[in-house]
Order: C-alpha cells, then structure tokens, then sequence
C-alpha cells in the first residue's frame, strides 16, 4: 500500500498527488496538520527526519522530497512524464529544476508573506515579498514564451514538469499573482486544472481554508 503524507496547502505535496492521480496510482492521503506542528512529532520525523511533507511510504519503502517522489512514481510504471531518452529526459530535469529553485523559490516568498504569515500573526517580510515578486516577472515571461511554442513547458508532451509548475502556480489566485498577463500559461493552466488528476485533489488549491472558515 502506497501512503503520501502531505497537506492541502503544501504545493510540493500536491504535486506528488497530481502525479500519484495521473498515473492512477491507488493510495491513502495522510494529512499532516503543519499548523499544529504534527511534522515535528516522532511519529512523522520517523518517516521524514527533516520535518516536511510530502513523503511516501511505499510498502515499507520510505521517500521524501517531491522531486525524487514524482520521478519515482514515474519510473516505477515506466511513464512517458519522464522519458527515458538521454537528452528528453535532460530537459525535463533542467524545466524542474528552473521551476522548483527559481519560479518555486520566488513563489514560496509570495506565499509565505501573503498567505501564511498573516494566518499565523507573523510580521510580513516585504522586502522578501518584493523580491519574490520581482524575480516572478523576471522569470514567468520565459515559461510563457516557452508555452507560446509549444503544448508543454518541456515540449509537444505532457512531462513532470508540467506538474511542477502547475502545483507551484496553484496559489496564485489566493496569493493575487497575476497570471492573465500570461495568455499562453493560463490557457495551458485552465487545460490542465480541470483533468481527472486535479480535480480529484481539489476544485481549486485553498479550498480547504473556506471549509475551515465555515465551521
Ligand atoms: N524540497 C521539499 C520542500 C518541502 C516543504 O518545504 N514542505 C513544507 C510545506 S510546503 C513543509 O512541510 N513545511 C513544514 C515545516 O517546515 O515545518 C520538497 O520539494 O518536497
């Protein structure tokens, strides 16, 4: 039985259950509530010593980090999200590595001081917020132009990297990103959010703070 710890809000962790859904992979959803420190306790540390979700236990086989889980994932059924060819499977690895350190990194600074932080009463960095939103027009103009050539972010097929961009965009309603500056993302963002894979997680990412908000 294959078990992915994560949480609704986490974009690292819903990529791996973008992925896990897509290549139908039957699994149980373990939350780990951050905001309650669960990802402290030993229970979880066990499973990931450095605290964060996601990871996976995949009968008894223990993995964290979401780029090594999706690539995993993909390997074990041999998926064409991650080619096998030398050079294919070169460019997916460079799209995920530019998205997840950079378009990822900037994402994360936006999230934190316009998400989290007021949600957990800490001072807002806006020097950080600044700059997460400066290297975001630096960096979506070449994934746009890159989407303006081709169906994918690393080409005519669907990849990993498709899933890493789209989990790291997710927050950007809830986080007011501007994306409609960005025809081309958002057309190939609105294909791709209402597939199985997405909407089997969720109808849109931040859902669940209105169902906590209701009760
Ligand atoms: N590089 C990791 C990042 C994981 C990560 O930052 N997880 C966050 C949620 S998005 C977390 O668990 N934070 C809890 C904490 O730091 O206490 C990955 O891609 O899996």
């Amino acid at each position: 039985m294959l078990i992915i710890y994560g949480s609704d809000l986490s974009s690292p962790a819903n990529k791996v259950r973008f992925v896990a859904n897509y290549l139908g992979l039957q699994y149980e959803y373990k939350k780990i509530d951050l905001g309650a420190g669960e990802q402290r306790k030993p229970e979880f540390l066990n499973i990931n010593p450095v605290g964060k979700v996601p990871a996976i236990n995949d009968d008894g086989f223990i993995l964290s980090e979401s780029g090594a889980i999706i690539r995993y994932f993909a390997d074990k059924v041999g998926s064409s999200l991650y080619p096998k060819g030398l050079k294919e499977r070169a460019l997916v690895d460079q799209e995920m590595d530019f998205l997840t350190l950079h378009v990822g990194g900037a994402m994360q600074k936006v999230v934190f001081n316009r998400l989290f932080a007021p949600r957990r009463k800490i001072v807002i960095d806006e020097r950080a917020l600044e700059e997460g939103i400066g290297f975001l027009g630096r960096f979506l103009p070449i994934v746009e132009k890159k989407l303006s050539q081709t169906s994918y972010v690393a080409g005519k097929v669907i990849t990993l990297a498709d899933m890493t961009l789209l989990a790291t965009l997710d927050p950007a309603e809830i986080t007011n990103v501007d994306l409609n500056v960005y025809p081309c993302l958002k057309k190939w963002r609105e294909n791709l959010r209402k597939q199985d894979f997405y909407t089997k997680c969720y109808k849109e990412y931040g859902e669940s703070l209105k169902e906590t908000a209701k009760t």
